[in-house]
């Protein structure tokens, strides 16, 4: 061990681990300015009872059930030749039978933090070596976003890399209108880690410049600083509070005509819909006051105070996560674009502020080299939240990106590093699903919902056990981290897995040696010097110094300087729209798309337009209540939600249900109850936390809690996981994304018996 301390890094933090006592124990890194608490589970869980130690195998699987107790079985322990052997057989018999497409590898999961052991890049690389896979296109956190985007303004990567930083929106003494609110805790998270938690000192300094934060969203969120004003709309309407405000810009005269002229087009296109001309229906602060449920006065005020002085509309990532999230994002860069501010300093629209720590934070993109994977042949995939949908209906037509696909015929299931049981909607329907599979293959460190549902589980190391190359792209730092303890058990590394595979199969055409391919002869060792040379050349093609492999190695870390000037999306294409062309078909942002028009598309104009979700108040009626689903604060998705931490923020054991006063009064609730939450797809248990601090009608749950279907109650989660109660509806044929937040339910003091959560025991284990 060099003579610095140890580094673990994390997703939600950099760790610096003393290894002389014996158990690791974890201190923030030194440089941090606001540590997340999360940290505060990586040493418990290190060991904890839900730890797999060897390779399992599911006993039905074992006799030949056809999967038909996958969810509900025992696991018999094995070991690694006969577990590699097994699913390597599996894997060869079905590429043989059907064709590689036959397994899905989509396998999306934000996994560890690491740029060497990313599950992901492991398994994408083994898979294009072996012949294909049906992959998954897009993300659970924006996929409508993702799809959208390319088409009105620029690609998303694009415009999160270098996105406007408060610093900007201070410098402007900017108001921001934020849809979604700004979750500062969600800030505690960056895909790949974060050295320094800045997102809300710099929030802070903004609001102290005099920046006006408007937060609208149905709950006020506790988590925002101080100093956030709050409108209450009702979940699920913001599009018509966009429109209502874009209205009275127009009615008024308030709108930038030069710049949608000189930047945009089809904006003419557009505004006979605004203005009614179309559909004989004004999109008038009045029309959007009757849907979003806040005063039509409050929106034209609102409207004119955003075009008196500088402005930002910022939309939450959580906008494209529900029905038409498409619409939201396209009519954000569209307001924006109508009082002219996009491309000035700390001026336009803004994409998830506070949604995780480096949106808003002073960054500036960096270039890591990743794990390599080759691209061989053709890339099946699928939209990827539609898998139940594809288990379902094989062989189906649906839409995509202007595009008609069909779904493949699935045989088997291969998962590293996500879990499915926490991310998807309607679990129930995953859960029977699931079910018709042949083989299900997973890699995990827990005995997760997703392990449970597996047929061979291998058992997976985690970042503590393993040596990488970490940091996030939008962060400051790279750092070379450490094992700071043997592996648990037999477990392994992702890589070790795929590469034991590897030497038990041949490539697609039956003759390349799949292990030398996979591996190159290289060590883990070999690799992290190779990603780390590769990092440094193309980190010097943007000016940064890097040293040597060793002495990096040595220090443990390198960090980057910030960005000279605040960045703001948008300048250059602002000063210069001709040398600047958008990769827009026009070339500027787009109001009005021809290629979205051209797909013909019900309802789908070419423009803007606001559709009703299917699941709101507006339209209530045998589940009255709106539940809102946001991510947990002590945790990462479903990820330490067995630690100690995470199971100090549950209410009586299950996940706190957060309602109104007045709607628990109206059901003879009282705080800590237990609660049966409950719609047509499901039911769970959850503890009753009362809160004044959001809309009558809505119900908030966080996100992550262990599934825990109980045997005795078809349908019921034990253990409060909302995504039994969500619908698994794409967010519409334009992205398919998931529509996640939310649904209609109803909720009741639990029935007795209260069951309780069996989620953190794990399986029974046969070990012979
Ligand atoms: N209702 C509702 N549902 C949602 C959302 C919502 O807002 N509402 N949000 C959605 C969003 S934005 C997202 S991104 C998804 C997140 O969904 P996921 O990313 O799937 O959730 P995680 O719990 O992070 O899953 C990561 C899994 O990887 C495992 N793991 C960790 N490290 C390793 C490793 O090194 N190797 C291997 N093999 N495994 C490892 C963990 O044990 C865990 O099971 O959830 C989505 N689901
Ligand atoms: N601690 C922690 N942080 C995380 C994560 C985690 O698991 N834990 N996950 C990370 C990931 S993968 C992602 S994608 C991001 C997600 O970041 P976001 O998508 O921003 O996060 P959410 O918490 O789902 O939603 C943000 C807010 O939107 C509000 N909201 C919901 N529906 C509506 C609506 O219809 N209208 C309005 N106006 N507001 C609404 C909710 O009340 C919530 O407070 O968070 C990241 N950060
Ligand atoms: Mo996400």
């Amino acid at each position: 061990m060099p003579d610095r301390p140890a580094y673990v890094v994390a997703h939600w933090g950099v760790y610096q681990v003393d290894t002389t006592a014996d158990r690791p124990t974890y201190a923030p890194f030194d440089d941090d300015p606001s540590p997340s608490e999360i940290g505060r589970s990586m040493a418990e869980t290190l060991d904890d009872p839900c730890r797999i130690d060897r390779p399992m195998v599911r006993r039905g699987f074992l006799e030949g059930d056809g999967g038909a107790a996958r969810g509900e079985d025992s696991y018999v322990a094995t070991d690694w030749d006969a577990a590699l052997d097994l699913a390597a057989r599996e894997l060869g018999r079905i590429r043989a039978a059907h064709g590689p497409e036959a397994i899905y590898a989509g396998s999306y999961g934000w996994a560890s933090a690491g740029r060497f052991h990313h599950a992901q890049s492991q398994l994408r690389r083994f898979f294009n070596l072996f012949g294909g896979c049906t992959r998954s296109r897009d993300t659970y956190s924006y996929a409508a976003g993702e799809v959208i985007l390319p088409h009105v303004v620029a690609p998303l990567e694009r415009l999160l890399g270098g996105h406007t930083a408060w610093a900007a929106i201070a410098g402007a003494g900017a108001t921001v209108l934020a849809l979604g609110g700004v979750p500062l805790r969600n800030a505690q998270i960056d895909a790949g880690g974060v050295a320094r938690h800045t997102q809300a000192g710099d929030i802070r300094a903004a609001l102290d410049a005099g920046v006006r934060v408007v937060n609208v969203c149905p709950v006020r969120d506790r988590d925002a600083l101080a100093g956030c004003e709050w409108l209450a709309i009702r979940p699920g309407s913001d599009m018509a509070l966009l429109l209502g405000l874009a209205h009275t810009l127009v009615a008024e005269g308030l709108h930038d005509t030069a710049f949608l002229a000189s930047h945009c087009t089809g904006f003419d296109r557009f505004l006979p819909y605004l203005d009614g001309g179309s559909d004989g229906v004004a999109k008038s602060a009045d029309w959007a006051a009757g849907l979003t449920g806040l005063d039509a006065a409050t929106i034209r005020a609102l409207a004119r105070d955003l075009a008196r002085g500088p402005s930002v509309i910022a939309a939450s990532w959580s906008m494209t996560r529900q029905d038409n999230g498409e619409q939201t994002w396209w009519m954000t860069v569209v307001l924006a674009a109508m009082l002219g501010g996009i491309g000035l300093p700390g001026q336009g629209f803004a994409l998830g502020l506070a949604a995780v720590n480096s949106i808003g934070s002073l960054r500036r993109p960096l270039s890591f080299a990743g794990f390599p994977i080759p691209m061989r042949g053709p890339a099946p995939f699928i939209p990827v939240a539609r898998i139940a949908d594809m288990l379902e209906h094989p062989g189906a037509e649906y839409r995509y990106n202007g595009t008609t696909r069909r779904y493949p015929e699935i045989r088997a299931i291969y998962w590293a590093g996500g879990n499915p049981f926490h991310h998807h909607q309607d679990l129930n329907r995953l859960h029977r699903l699931w079910k018709r599979v042949g083989t299900v293959i997973v890699h995990e460190p827990h005995w997760t919902p997703l392990a449970r549902h597996a047929d061979i589980v291998f058992p997976a190391t985690l970042s503590s056990e393993r040596a990488d190359l970490s940091g996030s792209t939008r962060d400051t730092h790279l750092f070379a981290t450490d094992p700071v303890r043997p592996p648990f058990g037999e477990a392994r590394d992702d890589h070790a897995i795929f590469a034991g595979l590897a030497e038990r199969l041949t490539g697609p055409e039956g003759n390349t040696a799949l292990h030398e391919a996979f591996t190159e002869g290289l060590t883990p060792g070999d690799w992290l010097r190779r990603m780390y040379e590769e990092t440094r050349n193309r980190m010097a093609r943007h000016g940064d110094e890097m040293p040597d492999y060793d002495t990096f190695r040595a220090r443990g870390m390198v960090a980057f300087s910030p960005p000279a000037e605040p960045p703001t999306l948008l300048t250059a294409f602002r000063e210069d729209p001709a040398a600047h062309r958008l990769s827009t078909p026009s070339g500027r942002i787009e109001i009005f798309s021809e290629t979205i028009a051209a797909w013909g598309l019900d309802g789908q104009p070419g423009h803007p337009v606001w559709r009703a979700p299917v699941e709101w108040l507006g339209a209530a009626g045998r589940y009255p209540l709106h539940l809102v689903t946001h991510q947990p604060d002590r945790r990462l998705h479903s990820q330490l939600d067995q630690s100690s931490y995470s199971r100090a923020g549950k209410v009586a054991g299950r996940t706190p249900l957060v309602m109104h006063p007045d709607d628990a009064a109206a059901r003879s609730l009282r705080d800590g109850d237990v609660l049966r939450v409950f719609n047509d797809r499901g039911a769970c248990l959850a503890g009753l936390r009362i809160d004044d601090g959001l809309l009558p009608g809505v119900v908030t749950m966080e996100t992550g809690a262990w599934l825990d279907l109980d045997p005795a109650t078809p349908g019921l989660c034990r253990n409060g996981n909302p995504n039994v109660l969500t619908p698994d509806r794409g967010t519409s044929e334009i992205a398919q994304g998931p529509a996640a937040l939310s649904c209609l339910v109803e909720v009741e003091a639990a029935p007795l018996p209260i069951p309780e959560s069996r989620a953190y025991a794990p399986p029974e284990i046969l070990r012979r």
